[in-house]
């Protein structure tokens, strides 16, 4: 049986990830340090049903699955002695990295937030990528990283290098990166440690670019009892677009494009990406070049978005200003051919699947804090 460490197990991807992948037949090793829970404490951003915490979680699914065991730790990517040991004990076939803080909007709220962030995300990566080397030098790391890298660039975005011609010589590079936050920025340092590093350790690193995602369903989770599935915000901070539109929905408070509302991303669906990082253990980057794939399904602009909600549940839409510094009327179109390549059958966005969420959401109405819908973050 192949372990797979997930770190940042309790986040709303993590925990979907580790259900799908115990379930498909790997060792499971849950970890994260619960940060992110401090963080919504500390900006009264609850989600909108109270998750339990990730121990509980993972023995009431070790209860009701025999066989199909869930280890738990809960430690610190960025604790050089927790990883080191944590590799030497399980020797697993591959780490997926989740465990960074993930959210634009609170990168960019206080110099406090920017500095965790940079140091939270950028050295968790960098005493992983140590940690493989000195303990599990062939484990594969499969690294989260985010769309938003890359920009809005007035040509095409290719999956992590182009080949460029300049002054006579043709060559290909790593895509200049244009970070819309500090939180993007994270990542992008990010990219460059593991570029490096898989290089000069001969390290097999898959860097996943993964667009905005949606929805809380997957049949793993199917029947979960309260608390026990994953994490759904809608606030202004942790609420990504299509989550937050569909809970402005339930809400009858007007959806909130920003800006011209023109601003396009690559989306997928929560079903989408446990797939594809099931797929990405499957096909092992070779050692000593990163792999970088990236991960969306379909593009949309946030008019879009909110049209489609707003016709499916009556929803009023009002472009409020934008509290972000970022293009708003731009050419996107970016490669995401290795996802399909590899095998994904893409979950793509689906009337059922919108009002599934506007279900949940609903079944949750009293809970929503309408207080907490609109951004407070601003970038100037
Ligand atoms: P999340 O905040 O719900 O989960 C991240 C988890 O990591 C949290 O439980 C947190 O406590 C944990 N964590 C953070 N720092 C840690 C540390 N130092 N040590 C151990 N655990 C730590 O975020 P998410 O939405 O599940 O995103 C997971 C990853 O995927 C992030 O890296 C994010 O940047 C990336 N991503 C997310 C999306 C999205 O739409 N949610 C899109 C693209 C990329
Ligand atoms: N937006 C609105 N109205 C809203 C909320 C968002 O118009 O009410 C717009 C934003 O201005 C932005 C776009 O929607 O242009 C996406 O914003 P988002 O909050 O949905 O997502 P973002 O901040 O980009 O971050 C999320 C995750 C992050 C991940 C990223 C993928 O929080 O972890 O890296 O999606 S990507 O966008 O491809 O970089």
């Amino acid at each position: 049986m192949k372990t797979i460490i997930i770190i940042g197990a309790d986040g709303y991807l993590g925990w979907p990830t580790c259900v799908h992948l115990a379930a498909n037949g790997y060792r499971v090793v849950a970890v994260d340090n619960y940060i992110k829970r401090e963080w919504e404490r500390r900006g009264g951003n609850a989600p909108l049903v109270p998750i339990e915490l990730l121990e509980r979680r993972v023995a009431s699914w070790n209860a009701a699955h025999a066989g199909k065991q869930i280890d738990c730790h809960i430690g610190d990517v960025c604790d050089p002695a927790f990883v080191d040991e944590l590799l030497r004990l399980y020797q697993p076939e591959a780490v997926i990295h989740y465990g960074e803080q993930r959210s634009a909007p609170f990168s960019m709220a206080s110099r406090r937030n920017a500095l965790e962030t940079n140091r939270n995300n950028t050295t968790g990566t960098l005493n992983l990528l140590w940690s493989i080397r000195e303990n599990a030098p062939d484990c594969h790391l499969i690294k989260l990283g985010s769309m938003g890298e890359y920009g809005t660039p007035d040509c095409d975005i290719p999956e992590g290098e182009f080949e460029v011609e300049f002054r006579g010589r043709k060559t290909v590079l790593p895509f200049p990166c244009q970070p819309g936050s500090i939180y993007h920025a994270s990542k992008v340092a990010d990219s460059t440690y593991q570029r490096l590093l898989a290089r000069v350790w001969n390290l097999r690193i898959t860097d996943l670019n993964q667009g905005v995602v949606w929805g809380t369903k997957i049949p793993e989770l199917e029947g979960a009892k309260e608390g026990f599935g994953t994490v759904f915000h809608y606030d202004g901070t942790w609420g990504t677009a299509l989550n937050r539109f569909i809970a402005q929905a339930v809400a009858r408070l007007p959806i909130t494009p920003y800006g011209s509302g023109n601003q396009t991303r690559g989306f997928l669906h929560l079903q989408d990406t446990v797939n594809c990082v099931r797929i990405a253990i499957e096909n092992p980057a070779s050692p000593g070049k990163m792999d970088v794939v990236n991960q969306f399904t379909e593009q949309f602009s946030v008019n879009e978005l909110a049209g489609y909600v707003a016709k499916l549940t009556g929803a009023k839409i009002a472009r409020i200003e934008n509290p972000r510094f970022e293009s708003e009327d731009h050419y996107y179109k970016a490669d995401h051919q290795k996802v399909l390549d590899r095998g994904l059958s893409p979950s793509l966005l689906s009337e059922q699947g919108i009002r599934s969420e506007y279900h949940f959401v609903n079944s949750n109405i009293t809970r929503i804090n309408r207080r907490l819908v609109d951004p407070v973050v601003k970038w100037r």
